[in-house]
Order: C-alpha cells, then sequence, then structure tokens
C-alpha cells in the first residue's frame, strides 16, 4: 500500500498493523545500508511501532513454539534410544549363542530386515531357522551360508562360485535322489520297492553275476511235477509237526532240535524258490523275518551251521533279492567269527552264538579237516556282499596254512587239524568220505568261485586227485567197478562212504572248467559205481557204507552191507552228482537213474501223514525200519539236486554263473570288474 495516501487520509486506524517506510528507509533512495547496528536499530523501531496486541500476539506464538519444541524433543530422544539399544542387544545376543558367533563381527549395526525379531523369540529363531531362498536337500555346507556374505557386492568371480555351487548343489540332489539298487542298477526311489536305508550296497569288486539273468521258473514236466509233489508233502510234515524247529520227526508226529533256529526252513529256503513255490516261500519269509533270532545262548557247529544256514541266507538272497537274507546272513556270519579266536587261526568246531565264545569238542581240542576247509565259499561270498573283508581273511588264512602244511599224502590229507598247533593228527589215514569230503571239492570250488585266478586252490586240488587215482582207486568185483576206497596206514579198504558220491559231480564241474579230461572219464566210472550203490540194494537206496568185493565170489555182488552200515539219511551225494553229469553230458540215462532213486525214496521213506524219514535198513523192502527223523539235507539238496537234475533249462541255475556250496546253495562266480 501507498503510505501518504493513507496520512492524507486521516490517523490510521490501531486496528491495523501498518509500516510506514521513511525517506532513508526506502530502497534505493540514498543506498543500501544492511549494518548490523541499522538492523537492530529497526527492528526495534519497528517492535515499538507496533500496537499492544499485536505484540502480544507475537510473543504468544513464540512461547507455543518453544512448548512444542521441548515436548517433541523428549519424544524422539526417547524413541532413539531405543532404536539404538535394540540393535546393540541384537549384535550381542548373536554373538554368544553358540553355532551363531560370527568370525567378524559387524562394526555398524547390521540392517534390519523384515524378519529379524528372532531377539524376540530366541527358542523359536534357534529351532527353526528361516529357509534359505532356494530349498534343495544336500549337504548343509551348500545350504547354509554366513549372511554377510550374501550382501557383499557381486564380482564376477562370485557369481561364476555362486552358479558353481548351485550346479554342485543340483547334482548331490540328483545323486541323493537315485537309488543304488540291490542288482547294482540306478533306479529312481519312486520305482524302488524298499525303503532307501534297506537297499544293500553291491560291492564294486568284484562283482557277481547278476541275480536277474534268473528267468522266472519255466513249465515244468512231469518228473519235476514229481518232485514238487514230493517237496510239498515234506513241507506240509514240517509244518503241520515242527514248523520252526530244526528237523521234523514225520513219526511221532513232532521235531528234534539240534541249535533251535529254524533248520529246515532255512535250508529250504532256495529249493521253494527254484521250484517256484512262492506262497511256502512267503510264509517261510515271514518266519525268517519275524521269528529267526540269532541272539541265542545256545552251541552251533561252526560247519554246519555255516553250510546250512549262512549258505541258505545268502544264496536266498542272491535268488531273491530280498535284503532280509543279507541282514540275517551277516548277523549269524558275524556270530561265527569267534571260532577263529584259537592260537593257531584254525577254527574250533564249536560257537556259542549268544555268548560269543567257542571251543572245540570236549574230549579233544582237533577240529576236523573238511569242517575248517568247507565254510570258505560262504564266509569270502559274505565279505564280497557286505565289504568287511575280515571274513573273506579268516578263512583264506586257513586255506593258506593248509597247503604249506605237510602229512599230507600226494595231496591227500588226514582227518584232523589241531587247533593249538595249527598240525594235522592223526596222520596215516586217508579217505574221501566222511571228515575229508568236502576239503576237495572246496579247492575247486573256491577256485571257481573266485574266477579261477587263485593258483594255489587249483594246485592242491589237480595234486589230491592224482593222490586218488594213485592211492584209493580200485575195481570191485564182479562188474568191475570203480570205487574210491580208504587208505589207513598203508593198508587199503574198500570201503566207501555214500559221502564220497559227490566226487563225480565234482570232477565232471572241474573238466567243465578245462581241467584235465581223464577227470570226465573217472567221474562218468564214479557215478555209474554210485547208482550201483542203489541199484545193487534190496530196497533200491544206497546205505551209508558199502565195501565192494576185490574177488569174484560166485553169487555174490560188487556191493557187500555190514549190518552197522545200512541206514539211509535221505543224503544227497548220488543225486547231486547225477545233476552234474546230465548237464554236461545231456545223456538221458542220468535222468531215469534219479527217477528210479525218488520212486525208491516215495516207496520207503515216505510217510503218509507228511514228511519223510530216514530208515535203518536198506535191505528189508518189507520193514525198511523207519528212524522218524527228516534231515533238513532232503529239502535243501536232494529234492533240490532231483529237480534241477529233470530240467532242461540249463538256465535253471546257470552252473557259468554259479557255484553249489556242499550244501545244495547256489552262490554266484565272482566275474572280473
Ligand atoms: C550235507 O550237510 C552236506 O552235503 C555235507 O557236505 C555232507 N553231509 C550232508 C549231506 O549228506
Amino acid at each position: 500500500m501507498y503510505s501518504g495516501a493513507a496520512a492524507a487520509a486521516g490517523p490510521p486506524r490501531r486496528d491495523f498493523i501498518s509500516v510506514t517506510l521513511g525517506p532513508e528507509e526506502a530502497v534505493g533512495v540514498g543506498g543500501y545500508n544492511n549494518s548490523k547496528a541499522w538492523r537492530r536499530r529497526s527492528c526495534w523501531r519497528k517492535w515499538k511501532q507496533l500496537s499492544r496486541l499485536q505484540r502480544s500476539v507475537i510473543l504468544f506464538l513464540f512461547a507455543f513454539l518453544a512448548v512444542c519444541g521441548v515436548i517433541s524433543y523428549t519424544s524422539m530422544g526417547e524413541a532413539w534410544k531405543s532404536i539404538t539399544n535394540k540393535s546393540l542387544d541384537e549384535q550381542r545376543t548373536e554373538q554368544e549363542i553358540p553355532g551363531l558367533k560370527l568370525a567378524n563381527p559387524a562394526v555398524l549395526p547390521a540392517p534390519q530386515k523384515a524378519d529379524a525379531n528372532h531377539g524376540d523369540y530366541p527358542e523359536l529363531s534357534l529351532q527353526k531357522p528361516p529357509k534359505p531362498p532356494h530349498i534343495r536337500r544336500g549337504p548343509s555346507n551348500l545350504q547354509i551360508k554366513a549372511p554377510w556374505r550374501d550382501m557383499r557386492p557381486k564380482t564376477r568371480h562370485d557369481t561364476i562360485r555362486a552358479v558353481e555351487e548351485l550346479v554342485e548343489a543340483d547334482k548331490v540332489e540328483k545323486t541323493e535322489k537315485s537309488i543304488i539298487s540291490w542288482r547294482g542298477a540306478v533306479i529312481e526311489p519312486d520305482q524302488s520297492t524298499e525303503p532307501p536305508s534297506s537297499k544293500i550296497k553291491e560291492p564294486e569288486k568284484p562283482s557277481s553275476v547278476e541275480a536277474e539273468d534268473q528267468k522266472e521258473p519255466v513249465p515244468v514236466n512231469e518228473r519235476q511235477l514229481a518232485v514238487i509233489e514230493a517237496f510239498r508233502h515234506a513241507w506240509k510234515g514240517y509244518k503241520d509237526f515242527a514248523w520252526g524247529h530244526d528237523e521234523l520227526k514225520p513219526l511221532s508226529k513232532s521235531y528234534s532240535e539240534w541249535f533251535g533256529l529254524g533248520l529246515t526252513l532255512i535250508d529250504a529256503l532256495d529249493t521253494m524258490w527254484i521250484l517256484g513255490l512262492k506262497d511256502e516261500f512267503e510264509e517261510a519269509r515271514k518266519w525268517v523275518a519275524n521269528d529267526l533270532v540269532f541272539d541265542k545262548n545256545v552251541d552251533v557247529n561252526l560247519f554246519e551251521s555255516t553250510i546250512r544256514i549262512l549258505g541258505g541266507l545268502l544264496s536266498t538272497y542272491h535268488l531273491s533279492g530280498d535284503s532280509l537274507f543279507l541282514e540275517k546272513a551277516k548277523d549269524i556270519g558275524n556270530r561265527l567269527m569267534p571260532a577263529f579266536k584259537t592260537p593257531s587261526k584254525i577254527p574250533y568246531s564249536d560257537v556259542n552264538i549268544g555268548r560269543g565264545t567257542a571251543h572245540p569238542p570236549r574230549w579233544t581240542s582237533d577240529s576236523t579237516v573238511a569242517e575248517v576247509t568247507s565254510i570258505q565259499l560262504e564266509f569270502r561270498e559274505l565279505s564280497r556282499l557286505t565289504g568287511d573283508e575280515k571274513f573273506q581273511k579268516a578263512v583264506d588264512e586257513v586255506m593258506k596254512h593248509v597247503h604249506t602244511l605237510s602229512g599230507k599224502n600226494d595231496g591227500l590229507v588226514p582227518m584232523f587239524i589241531n587247533t593249538n598247533s595249527g598240525q594235522f593228527t592223526h596222520l596215516g589215514v586217508y579217505t574221501l568220505g566222511a571228515r575229508a569230503d568236502s576239503y576237495y571239492e572246496y579247492l575247486l570250488k573256491q577256485w571257481i568261485q573266485g574266477g579261477k585266478k587263485e593258483n594255489e586252490l587249483l594246485e592242491d586240488y589237480m595234486r589230491a586227485i592224482e593222490g586218488v587215482k594213485k592211492h584209493l582207486l580200485q575195481r570191485s568185483e564182479p562188474k568191475k567197478l570203480t570205487f574210491v576206497g580208504e587208505l589207513a596206514h598203508g593198508h587199503f579198504s574198500a570201503k566207501m562212504d555214500h559221502l564220497v558220491c559227490f566226487l563225480p559231480g565234482t570232477l565232471a564241474l572241474g573238466a567243465h572248467n578245462g581241467l584235465a579230461a581223464d577227470h570226465m572219464k573217472l567221474a562218468e566210472a564214479l557215478i555209474e559205481t554210485c547208482y550201483q550203490m542203489y541199484a545193487q540194494v534190496e530196497t533200491g537206496l544206497s546205505p551209508e557204507i558199502v565195501h565192494f568185493n576185490l574177488h569174484a565170489q560166485k553169487g555174490h555182488k560188487d556191493v557187500e552191507i555190514k549190518p552197522a552200515d545200512r541206514h539211509n539219511l535221505l543224503r544227497p551225494e548220488t543225486v547231486e552228482s547225477l545233476f552234474y553229469m546230465y548237464r554236461f553230458t545231456g545223456d538221458k540215462k542220468y535222468q531215469d537213474w534219479g527217477w528210479e532213486i525218488l520212486q525208491n525214496f516215495n516207496r520207503y521213506t515216505r510217510v503218509p501223514t507228511g514228511g519223510y524219514t530216514s530208515i535203518n535198513n536198506v535191505q528189508n523192502p518189507s520193514n525198511p525200519e523207519p528212524r522218524d527223523k527228516m534231515e533238513s539235507f532232503f529239502l535243501g539238496e536232494t529234492l533240490k539236486y532231483m529237480f534241477l537234475l529233470f530240467s532242461d533249462d540249463i538256465d535253471l541255475i546257470n552252473l557259468d554263473k554259479y557255484v553249489f556250496n556242499t550244501e545244495a546253495h547256489p552262490l554266484p562266480i565272482w566275474v572280473p570288474a
């Protein structure tokens, strides 16, 4: 407003604050004066010029602003203080909790994150850490990253490393998702029928023939059906009267215990598999899963439990692929190991599988040579499957030691060996029957199992067969049957155990594997003799022991039987050799001989209410004197070899892929990796 006009209009109205500028104060008139004194004087003059009301309003406004300033300063200070204190508390907590301690505590408070309130709920926070942005399974070092690491500026190197880590983590995840199957094939978990924890890692070397080579049971012929019928009849007796016990007593409809480990059931498992008896197999499997317990205070014979139980479980594992049987095999294998804790490392005959102690028989510190040298196939296979070499080491040591021992006669071994000295005892008696038989069998079979590389085994086998030829072979009269007798302190005895009838089969197996052709000739001659041990007897069943006539006498056959030897225990050896002979020659006469034997078992040993029985007198068809006992090897061996003998399928347990232990349990031949 222009002040000259207001003056001309009379005194100004007091209600208005008006500022009248004097001429010296006018800008541009008399120059610009901005000195402090001038400004102070000017302000004061202006303040004086204000009305009282105007001055009161201004003072009130200043006072109001001052009060507001004090109040807001106080509350903001509190807020700041609380923010600062919380941040420090958090730092302290993180540095004090084990596992969360920072190697290099941050100098500045860490930036607050949206979820960074774990200080308020430490338990929750520690138990369940916040998920990282990418969730993947894998080793924790690939997942857990220090929080500060991600906050560093990313260099090119960091980015490459991060990608590498992701690739690594992805690989780990894929590996974890894939499971190695028992057959050694990689399968996806959803294809797997078993939880991953029960999968068995297949050893890398040496690898075995894969079990998938085994075909589903092929259609069976009439003779095989007869074997299946015989098996079912035997099984019925066992199931009805002896379920879960060692042996059936079919006449008294009860059972006998030897080890109390369901011996017949275990011995028969792989026979049921081979015969295609799946229902029976499943039922027996359930018993193994639920009732077979080795943690028992019981003495078992090392050899018998190895060939029947360990061997049976291992072969059933191979045929069925069911890891239950391997787990059980490992259990019994471990429990048998105390037997090897002897001064000489030649094992004791008996082990208490519950207590972990072992001892020789009460009357001697000797072990039987066949027993300590016929557990090797099983323990070696157990090592291969478990990757634990202790089993193989223990039994290999026995073989190496026996290899070096003196006291042999052109490769033939005595029957006893001392567990203290490690030396043979009772020198001078040589047999291929009881107490020595499977020593010879296992020399060849270990050599085959191991891929024909262990030359000492082959050497000992070849030398022994030469020893048999030189010292033990003779011909009987009148039929001139070749037989294997015994040598006692230089005297030949024309005695032959039925047990020796494993030999034609073993010789044929050796010849099939490239050994001397004359071994096959000898096998052919010996299997004829073994057959005659049945054919020349009234019941058509062999006695336990025969004596051959060396001199022709009118009215006498080749075979003589002493009263103490005329029992038959349902043994397998002749049928076993018939099987090998048929496999390698295709000569049907071997099947026919086996068929005769089966019919005679049915005629003289079958118990109508279920089961078969050993008999006391093979010479009395009208009363063979049943003994009331069915040995486990009748189901484990005799009927199995019968079934295989009548089969024309060479892949039904292919002999280039499997080697039978001495209880007829097939184990894989190791193939080079
Ligand atoms: C079985 O236990 C085995 O075959 C062993 O080698 C000898 N004895 C019986 C069968 O006769």
